[in-house]
């Protein structure tokens, strides 16, 4: 099983973050509605009985609820070429503790640590060569970008399937926060 643990985000924001899409970036391959979330730890492929321990160790963990707002957007690029752009959030130190949490939790069920730094965000497309010209216009344009403030009162385990166009994402477990 292909695994990764996010915040599951409401419809209203995902209807939102849909608003933001826009047919003018050739090459943007935009993620539908019902795919979207923020990542806090990709895990990969992992046999049975790691995706249990897996999810004692995500049970066991105690976290707080905390609200979260997703402000501004941006891109990612690889070798100096854009690969992602996606909504932001901004400043949150306890998603950042969360974050951490479920880092420690990952390791000490066997997983090696992240070595990327953690970037908050929510996907909105995968770029194939988009045009430089285009994504600055987007990133200007959207850049007051701010949504209502969510609470967030569970993270979530998703296992993905990988499609030709895009991936399948189901929500296997969900972790309440307190
Ligand atoms: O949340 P985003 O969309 O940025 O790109 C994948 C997606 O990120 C990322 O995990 C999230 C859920 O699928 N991902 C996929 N393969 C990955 C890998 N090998 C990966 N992240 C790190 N390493």
């Amino acid at each position: 099983m292909r695994l990764f643990v996010a915040i599951d985000l409401p419809w209203e924001l995902r209807e939102q973050l849909a608003g933001l899409a826009w047919r003018g970036i050739p090459g943007a391959r935009w993620v539908p509605v019902e795919n979207y979330h923020l990542t806090l730890r990709f895990i990969g492929e992992t046999q049975g009985w790691q995706a249990e321990e897996i999810d004692h160790a995500l049970a066991a963990l105690r976290g707080k609820a905390f609200p979260l707002t997703l402000a501004g957007v941006g891109t990612f690029a690889k070798a100096g070429r854009a690969t992602q752009l996606w909504a932001g959030v901004e400043r949150n130190p306890p998603l950042e503790h969360l974050q951490a949490k479920i880092e420690t939790a990952l390791q000490r069920a066997g997983l090696a640590p992240e070595r990327r730094r953690f970037v908050p965000h929510v996907t909105l497309a995968r770029l194939d060569n988009a045009a430089e010209m285009k994504l600055a216009g987007f990133v200007q344009q959207h850049n007051l970008f701010r949504a209502e403030p969510i609470a967030v009162e569970h993270f979530t385990l998703f296992s993905s399937r990988l499609g030709k166009e895009q991936a399948a994402y189901v929500a296997e477990v969900e972790y309440p926060l307190g």
